[in-house]
């Protein structure tokens, strides 16, 4: 089991290792290159339509110091930045070079659940092709989304692997900045050679976190602005398990939305936590020669349990933007247009759904942990429908977590409105597709099931959880 507990680390040839307690900057070991930033390639619609191909394959690809072997689309991590507006048709080929099965889920976007639109039981095989088309309505909100596989069973280390990239709808009110960024933020962490590390026991339970924390693929990627400029931040929280607490240094930073959903109005950033999954959209203003995103852990509960030994970040700069020069000031007028309040709706059906784990005693000398992560008692299977609901229709959810640690939870295709944690109401208004049940806690949302019918899922978006069970299937009638 040693073997299995060990943390394994990448660069060591290079005499860069990352181990113990504390943060180990790896800026500051033995002289490694500031890897520069950039951002993806962007793949965008012309004339209302956008066909494009989504290739994986394997990548060999330069990290630090270091050559790696991840997965990849179209060769880079992250992959291509797919930008859309209201009304575009989107054909995507997802061509198929990997070893192992995979499909394409379109993380946020207000899209149909079923054929070859944003339908996650799809099973694009090795080596094989499937053509996806998406509609994008015409009335989508503008914001930021991204996309990733979703095969139950490999999701957790197909996105660990690699494979994520933006999705970015863009409309008439999209602000005019200086710069519009997209950081997707991932970790993974690597054996002795570059190969993608295999997550243990513990890494499956608490959800794995990677080595290495990256912007872009980068690890603290440096980059450039200008003084007084309005930037346009899009991050996403593309790891598998790791919460991220962010702020921004040397700069002011407001919050526009979350999960592309735009808030009543702008708030502060400052140590906002985003859920694996979640993404936010921030402005930016430049106010010193040097703005940095900077993350802190959140302490997980049974950190330092049975090995479990992740490293600590403590004001991490995850990416820097050197400023040179005055900005040409760009207002950047942002349209906080009002979000339907469900509060105000009459409610159809109450549900509840029951989030559960194994405790450490459960797991201790199991062979696989493969269906003890539930929901209402079940795991996920391909042959049931979990949950039913009527289209044109308010349902109100309540979602209890039974585990000592939190569970962010995932609904497809429709927005849920937070109502309220452990009992407390939320006064805010706000729509996100991926809610944080705190632990031993609960939270009420209600979500608005409208325009698309069909079957999708719901689950948590500790990936590695969702693999091993807790997940459902609803339908919409
Ligand atoms: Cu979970």
């Amino acid at each position: 089991m040693s073997q299995v507990f060990s943390r394994r680390n990448l660069l060591v040839g290079a005499g860069v290792v990352a181990v113990g307690t504390g943060v180990t900057y790896y800026l500051n070991q033995g002289g490694n290159k500031v890897g520069s930033f950039t951002q993806p390639e962007v793949l965008a619609s012309n004339n209302g339509v956008l066909e494009a191909t989504l290739e994986l394959a394997t990548v060999s690809k330069q990290l630090g110091n270091a050559k790696v072997n991840m997965l990849s689309y179209n060769g880079t991590v992250p992959g291509p930045t797919i930008k859309v507006r209201p009304g575009d048709k989107v054909k995507l080929k997802l061509t198929n070079n990997l070893n192992q099965d995979t499909n394409l889920h379109t993380h946020g976007l207000f899209v149909h659940p079923n054929a070859n639109s944003d339908n996650p039981f799809i099973h694009v095989m090795a080596g094989e092709s499937f053509d996806y088309e998406f509609d994008i309505p015409a009335d989508h909100a503008e914001g930021t989304h991204w996309y990733h596989p979703h095969l139950h069973g490999q999701v957790a280390n197909q996105v660990f692997g690699g494979l994520y990239g933006a999705i970015v709808v863009e409309d008439d009110t999209t602000p005019k900045v200086s710069e519009d960024r997209v950081l997707v933020i991932s970790d993974a962490s690597f054996d002795s050679s570059g190969n993608l590390a295999e997550a243990n026991m513990m890494g499956l339970m608490m959800g794995r976190e990677g080595d290495y924390v990256m912007v872009n693929g980068e690890i603290q990627p440096q980059g450039k602005t200008k003084k007084q400029a309005v930037e346009r931040w899009r991050i996403v929280n593309a790891c598998v398990a790791r919460y991220l607490a962010l702020q921004v240094v040397g700069g002011e930073a407001k919050l526009l939305g979350l999960d592309g959903h735009k808030l009543a109005e702008a708030e502060d950033l400052q140590n906002r936590v985003l859920a694996p999954g979640n993404r936010a959209d921030v402005l930016v203003t430049v106010n010193t020669d040097k703005v940095s995103l900077i993350y802190n852990t959140v302490a997980h509960p049974d950190a330092g349990m049975m090995g479990m030994s992740s490293k600590e970040y403590t004001d991490y700069p995850l990416v820097t933007f050197i400023a040179e020069g005055a900005a040409t000031v760009i207002a950047a007028e942002v349209k906080f247009q009002p979000l339907p309040d469900l509060r105000k709706s009459s409610v159809s059906t109450r549900r509840k759904f029951t989030l559960a784990m194994p405790n450490h005693a459960m797991v201790m000398g199991a062979a696989t942990m493969e269906g003890m992560f539930t929901i209402n008692g079940e795991a996920f299977s391909h042959d049931k429908v979990n949950t039913t609901v009527s289209n044109n229709t308010v349902e109100e959810w309540s979602i209890v977590n039974t585990s000592t640690m939190q569970h962010p939870f995932h609904l497809h295709i429709w927005p849920m409105q937070l109502i309220s944690v452990n009992g407390e109401e939320v006064s805010t208004l706000r729509h996100q597709d991926i809610v944080t049940v705190p632990a031993n806690g609960n939270i009420v949302v209600r979500v608005n099931f409208h325009t698309h019918t069909g079957k999708t899922l719901y689950h948590c978006h500790i990936l590695d959880h969702e693999d091993l069970g807790m997940m459902g299937v609803i339908e919409s009638v």
